[in-house]
């Protein structure tokens, strides 16, 4: 997709938060009456966007500096300009996408809390890559419930690409393991892993998922693994206490945001590459198997101020 679409999409993905942050970003410009009043809008107005105390204080500090008779006599829009530069200033620090080896067996694992979008994001990864003829299998490894079971394998045939069967109740690290020997046999590009969702803090269920990377790594030995931890966008300032523990079991390679068209909160992103080491990949704004995006800085943050 280029550059221009993307913008245009992530435009559209960000409608809550652009309507809720940016309007609200125009009011409290044009209303404050002097500089201490319009720093203490911004800054109510940055933590309720979920932008995080860090990302805040940076934001704060810059504005501090400023001659506000000097912006105000400009207008709103030499303001978003500022605001932008900073943004972008912050968010580019890790940046980073899926890398695809070409002549390797790729690993995708999908991780996260329940409902968070591993299941759907795995389908949209399948779509975009199938688009470009990888050859792809899916291992559901979500044997907790039938209807998980269900819900990718519709998702696997709507794309078109193959699924290792299971049955609810298998032990999922089996199922993998199974699944692994398959894409070897079958000489796949690309496996993508959908596990089930669970609470970070429930140590067993994380064990479980470190025994899964386990078989991985002992079965793709030396094969480009990418774990991919989904989070949900309107969970707020909880998804950065997720990150964390899914970080620390499992060594997350990127986080995939998703919801973000659901969310007044997008600022979330910039909350999560202040406090968080693991870089956003991926973006998802909507349900259907397109609206799945690299994260582009410059353009995100462009579509988010505009
Ligand atoms: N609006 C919107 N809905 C989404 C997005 N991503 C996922 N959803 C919806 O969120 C719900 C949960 O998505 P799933 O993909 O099933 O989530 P999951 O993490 O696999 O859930 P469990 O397997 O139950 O833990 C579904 O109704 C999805 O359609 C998105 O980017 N935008
Ligand atoms: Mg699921």
């Amino acid at each position: 997709m280029n550059i221009k679409n993307i913008f245009y999409q992530f435009k559209q993905g960000l409608y809550k938060t652009r309507i809720e942050f940016t309007n609200k970003l125009g009011l409290l410009f044009g209303s404050s009456k002097d500089k201490a009043d319009f720093l203490e809008k911004l800054e109510e107005l940055l933590i309720l966007s979920d932008l995080g105390t860090s990302a805040t204080a940076e934001i704060m500090n810059e504005f501090q500096q400023i001659n506000f008779k000097e912006y105000k006599e400009n207008n709103f829009i030499f303001f978003k300009e500022k605001l932008k530069v900073l943004l972008i200033d912050i968010l580019n620090s890790t940046v980073s996408d899926i890398k695809i080896n070409e002549d390797r067996l790729n690993v995708i694992m999908l991780v996260g809390v329940n409902g968070s979008g591993k299941t759907s994001v795995a389908g949209k990864i399948a779509y975009r890559l199938k688009k470009i003829n990888k050859d792809i299998i899916i291992i559901p490894a979500d044997t907790f419930r039938a209807a998980a079971i269900q819900q990718i394998k519709i998702l696997a045939d709507k794309v078109g690409v193959e699924m290792i069967n299971t049955k609810e109740g298998a032990d999922p690290a089996s199922v993998v393991y199974d699944g692994i020997s398959a894409a070897l046999a079958r000489k796949k590009n690309i496996i993508i892993i959908d596990t089930a969702g669970r609470l970070h803090t429930k140590t067993n269920l994380m064990n479980e998922l470190e025994k899964i990377k386990r078989v991985i790594q002992k079965e793709a030995n030396g094969w480009p693994l990418e774990i991919l931890q989904t989070i949900d966008a309107t969970m707020g300032q909880n998804a950065i206490a997720q990150a964390k523990s899914f970080n620390k079991s499992l060594g997350v390679t990127g986080i995939a945001l998703t919801k973000m068209d659901g969310t007044s909160k997008g600022g979330i992103v910039i909350a999560i590459k202040k406090e968080l080491d693991i870089p956003v990949k991926l973006i998802s704004c909507g349900e259907k198997l397109n609206n799945l995006y690299d994260f582009k800085v410059a353009e995100f943050v462009e579509a988010l101020l505009d």
